[in-house]
């Protein structure tokens, strides 16, 4: 009886003890959009800026964006300057005036974006599916969205129209459906 008591303890503890390691491996779930950067338009160079968030990105014209460590930056001509919190490291995506093929999507996942540098001009930028337009971005210094996607699709582009370059991030949507071995 004792022994049967003892053992009954044992396979409780390390029950308990793979509940605690499997908790702390996987973490607390987090969304695709709060894994997107913060952004934070601060203004136009000549000037120095100061930033709360975790760095600068600095625009340097011709399409490049650079990560700079917070939380002063003095600025040079013509140097955009944001704040930012989240990028890891990653500086946004810079997209020049042309069609941009983007990876293939699927069915039902919503693409979450956001971006810097859309000047607003009234020349728009877009996501498109296919033939089928499924976001206009609105124009702005820093902007944000999200859309669904509503077929598999291989043709998934950014259609820019801007001059001078945006750039952004954005969440993907590639992930197959999971289909055991068996079936395939
Ligand atoms: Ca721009
Ligand atoms: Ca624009």
């Amino acid at each position: 009886m004792k022994k049967s008591l003892v053992f009954a303890n044992v396979v409780i503890i390390l029950a308990l003890t793979a509940a605690l390691l499997i908790l702390s491996v996987n973490g607390p779930s987090v969304n695709a959009s709060s894994s997107l950067p913060t952004v934070q338009f601060l203004g136009e160079g000549p000037g120095t800026y100061n930033t709360i968030l975790e760095e600068f990105i600095v625009g340097r014209g011709n399409g490049v964006y650079d990560l700079v460590p917070g939380s002063s930056y003095s600025a040079a001509s013509g140097e955009r300057v944001w704040g930012v919190s989240g990028a890891n490291n990653v500086p946004p995506t810079a997209y020049s005036q042309a069609e941009h093929d983007l990876d293939p999507v699927v069915k039902d996942c919503v693409v979450d974006y956001v971006g810097i540098d859309d000047d607003v001009d009234g020349v728009r930028n877009s996501f498109w599916v296919g033939g089928d337009r499924v976001e206009l971005i609105t124009e702005g210094m820093t902007f944000e969205g999200s859309f669904v996607i509503p077929n598999d699709s291989t043709q998934f582009r950014l259609a820019v129209g801007e001059i001078n370059y945006i750039a952004l991030w954005y969440t993907p949507c590639t992930e197959s459906v999971y289909l055991p071995l068996i079936f395939k």
